[in-house]
């Protein structure tokens, strides 16, 4: 998996931006698979392995799980998958995630997709998913935005610098948005 060949898209926004539900839209059109790092830490507490609780508290405090753990889950997840096209989805979060990955997998995204949306829409959202995630309650919804606007932005800025985010607003109806996120993922554009 250092093959240069190999495609990654890095997906970032806020908690509710709308980073799960653009990425099975991108999934269906354009042949990528999608990893959602959170999607992966939540399987690896179910799976009741040996990090599991560690990692269910650093979510329920919406905390940043160190690296090597979320690292070590995507890789597995990409040697799985077969395929050379990755949507990562909620990952890197702060500038040591990005750090360790670029040192670990060799890799850098293509580009970064960026989901901009005011944070009274994103807590709109949260507050009425309603799937049972341990970390949409009010309390931990307003630490994770901490933590966003803190850490995550930052690399988000990081890549920016780097002429390599393409921002979308993504406060529009799921439809709209998708039109968006296509232009993007157009050949010309990506
Ligand atoms: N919805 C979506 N788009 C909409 C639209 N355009 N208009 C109206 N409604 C829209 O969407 C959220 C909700 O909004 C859904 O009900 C959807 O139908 C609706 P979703 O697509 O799920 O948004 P998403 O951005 O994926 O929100 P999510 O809650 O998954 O984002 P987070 O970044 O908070 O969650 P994630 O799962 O990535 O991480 C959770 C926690 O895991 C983190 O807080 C952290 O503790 C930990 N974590 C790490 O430690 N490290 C990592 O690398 C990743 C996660
Ligand atoms: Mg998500």
């Amino acid at each position: 998996l250092t093959d240069k060949k190999v495609t990654v898209v890095f997906v970032l926004g806020g908690p509710g931006s709308g980073k799960g539900t653009q990425c099975a839209n991108i999934v269906e059109h354009y042949g990528y698979t999608h990893l959602s790092a959170g999607d992966l830490l939540r399987a690896e507490i179910k799976s009741g392995s040996e990090n599991g609780t560690m990692i269910q508290n650093m979510i329920k405090e919406g905390k940043i799980v160190p690296s090597e753990v979320t690292i070590k889950l995507l890789q597995r997840a990409m040697n799985e998958s077969g395929n050379d096209k990755f949507l990562i989805d909620g990952f890197p979060r702060n500038e040591e995630n990005r750090a360790a990955f670029e040192l670990v997998t060799g890799m850098e995204p293509t580009f970064v997709l960026f989901f901009d949306c005011l944070e009274e829409e994103m807590e709109r959202r949260l507050l009425s998913r309603n799937q049972g995630r341990e970390d949409d309650n009010i309390e931990t919804i307003r630490k994770r935005f901490r933590v966003y606007m803190e850490s995550s932005l930052p690399v988000i800025e990081y890549y920016n610098s780097k002429g390599k985010v393409r921002k979308i607003d993504a406060a529009k109806p799921v439809e709209e948005v998708f039109e968006a996120v296509k232009e993007v993922f157009t050949p010309s554009n990506a």
